[in-house]
């Protein structure tokens, strides 16, 4: 029988994650949960067959070019795939696959968390009761902005987009969206398709991103586009940080024009930029989109399916490159 696919593990994954690695594989575990810096990454992946990393190893064009010959199959644990380079991936014939579908509940549900923690002022009121400063009540205390009824734009209607117009539904929302393309109605879930962001984004009340990282979506929402959005609108951000100008983002919560964002993710993270800390009207969360147990063992499930397919010799379902 041949010997079991070696398989670089790059972060520590939940337990059951890991037994299946281990029966079905050679894994190199990361026990200890280190984060590995590129040359370390590099010296580990020799003479593994397969690297299973996550959104914090950065496998830029020049990574992959310098990774051992061994090296097959990239199978990250995240939807996401701005940490790889794929055409680097591709002209070194190393397959590349993510983890879609299994995280669009969690990430939905951030959403809906961030929406109403922005609007109803969560984290300004957790604060005060647990600071102790929470001395008064009045019929004008602490006011935030309603959600039920209000217009939701959605920004990339994919899976977790779909599922999060599902869930604004639910508040009685307006669902409005806009994608490359627009969906089938099963698949837009009553929401108004918009072919363009400008035309959408006076209709916005609340806008909450969904769209992939790419060199197309680095900065879309910068102060043009946040000078169309109505004043006092609610941004919330569940993507990717660099979706975001985050310059304009700050000015724009600082002169009012928003009346507050959620963001669940930022650049450079975790230095985030510290201007977020010190803004009272921020609900702010440390990248948490996917973090549920069921998500993260459903992740890995998918992570090693991909690589069950690549060794058995079949097309991985999720094949990026
Ligand atoms: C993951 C995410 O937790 O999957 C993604 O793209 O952004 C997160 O929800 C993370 O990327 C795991 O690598």
């Amino acid at each position: 029988m041949a010997e079991k696919p070696v398989v670089l593990v790059t972060r520590k994954l939940p337990p059951n994650v890991e037994a299946r690695l281990e029966r079905d594989y050679r894994p190199q575990l990361n026990a200890e949960d280190r984060l590995y810096d590129t040359d370390e990454l590099l010296r580990l992946a020799d003479g593994a067959d397969a690297i299973l990393p996550c959104h914090t190893e950065s496998l830029r064009a020049e990574v992959i070019e310098r990774l051992p010959e061994s090296v097959r199959i990239i199978a990250t644990f995240s939807v996401g795939y701005d940490h790889i380079d794929l055409a680097a991936a591709k002209a070194r014939n190393v397959t590349v696959t993510n983890t879609p579908d299994v995280l669009a509940d969690a990430t939905a549900e951030i959403t809906m968390l961030l929406l109403l923690g922005a609007a109803r002022r969560a984290s300004e009121g957790e604060r005060l009761v647990r600071s102790g400063g929470w001395d008064t009540w009045s019929p004008s205390f602490m006011l935030g902005v309603q959600v039920t009824g209000k217009r939701l734009g959605i920004v990339g209607m994919g899976r977790v987009g779909q599922v999060t117009a599902r869930r604004a539904r639910g508040f009685d929302m307006e669902v409005h969206y806009h994608n490359r393309s627009e969906l089938p109605p099963e698949k837009a879930h009553g929401a108004t398709y918009h072919q363009s962001l400008e035309a959408m984004l006076p209709l916005c009340d609340f806008l909450a991103l969904h769209c992939p990282s790419t060199p197309e979506t680095a900065g879309l929402l910068n102060g043009e586009c946040i000078a169309l959005l109505p004043n006092g609108a609610i941004v919330i951000n569940a993507a990717r940080g660099n979706v975001v100008n985050e310059a304009a983002l700050l000015a724009a919560l600082a002169s009012g024009k928003l009346y507050a964002a959620g963001l669940d993710v930022f650049n450079n993270e975790p230095d985030i930029d510290p201007e977020f800390a010190r803004r009272d009207n921020l609900f702010l969360l440390p990248h948490l989109g996917s973090a549920t147990r069921e998500t993260r063992d459903a992740m890995g499930y998918r992570a090693l399916d991909n690589l069950d397919a690549f060794f058995a010799g079949s097309e991985p379902r999720d094949r990026l490159a």
